[in-house]
């Protein structure tokens, strides 16, 4: 009797093994990850609530084929791995294993015509930034949608943020709804206020 409740529990922790699956990861490939949970949030208003049954993926502008995807046909793309820096101009900085798409994958999708140089990523609250669309078929340029094994949460971004290594954090666009391709770089909320379009990051 006490060996088969044994057993039943022994069942009952293999079932649960998936959970435990999901368990942060903390440290990879010998490097210490900063942690998924903070306490703060610097974004222009707050953490955002994106519904998952509505929500589409919008590429648009100078592209032959204009997409709108649901987030399970942007995670189909091939997924890439990768520890990155995030410095934020403030003056800290995060190491975070994110998993993503890459950018590049998403836009061949769309094919950009000749004429396209920018991207804009115009986000969930307003909040927008752009890049330009050699820089964003870098190897590391992700769609992340994963920061140290977890989903993106609100705070996080979901369901998508831009991991955009070697520039500062206020390109790094969380909550992504849409993407602009344009002839010229565009000026977004931070650029606008005097942040440097650039914003290629001092420290690595
Ligand atoms: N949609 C949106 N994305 C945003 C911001 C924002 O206000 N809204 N803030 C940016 C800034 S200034 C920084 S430093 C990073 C912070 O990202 P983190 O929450 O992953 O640390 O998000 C960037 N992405
Ligand atoms: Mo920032």
């Amino acid at each position: 009797m006490l060996k088969a409740a044994g057993l039943a529990l022994l069942a009952l922790a293999l079932v649960c093994v998936p959970a435990a699956a999901q368990d942060e990861i903390k440290t990879y490939d010998g490097v210490k990850l900063s942690p998924y949970h903070r306490d703060y949030d610097n974004s222009i208003r707050g953490p955002q609530k994106v519904a998952q049954d509505t929500y589409r993926l919008k590429v648009e502008g100078l592209v032959g084929k204009p997409l709108s995807l649901t987030y399970q046909q942007v995670l189909a793309l091939p997924t890439v791995k990768e520890v990155v820096k995030m410095p934020c101009v403030e003056g800290w900085d995060e190491i975070l294993l994110y998993q993503g798409v890459r950018l590049r994958d998403l836009l061949a999708l769309a094919g950009p015509r000749p004429e396209a140089t920018w991207v804009m990523f115009h986000t969930a609250e307003g909040y927008s930034t752009g890049l330009p669309l050699e820089y964003l078929r870098g190897d590391k340029v992700l769609l992340g949608y994963k920061i140290n094994g977890l989903s993106l949460d609100a705070n996080r971004g979901w369901p998508f943020q831009l991991v955009a290594p070697g520039k500062l954090g206020y390109k790094w666009a969380k909550w992504i709804v849409r993407l602009e391709l344009t002839a010229k770089p565009q000026e977004g909320f931070w650029e606008k206020r005097g942040y440097s379009n650039t914003a290629d990051a001092l420290r690595r």
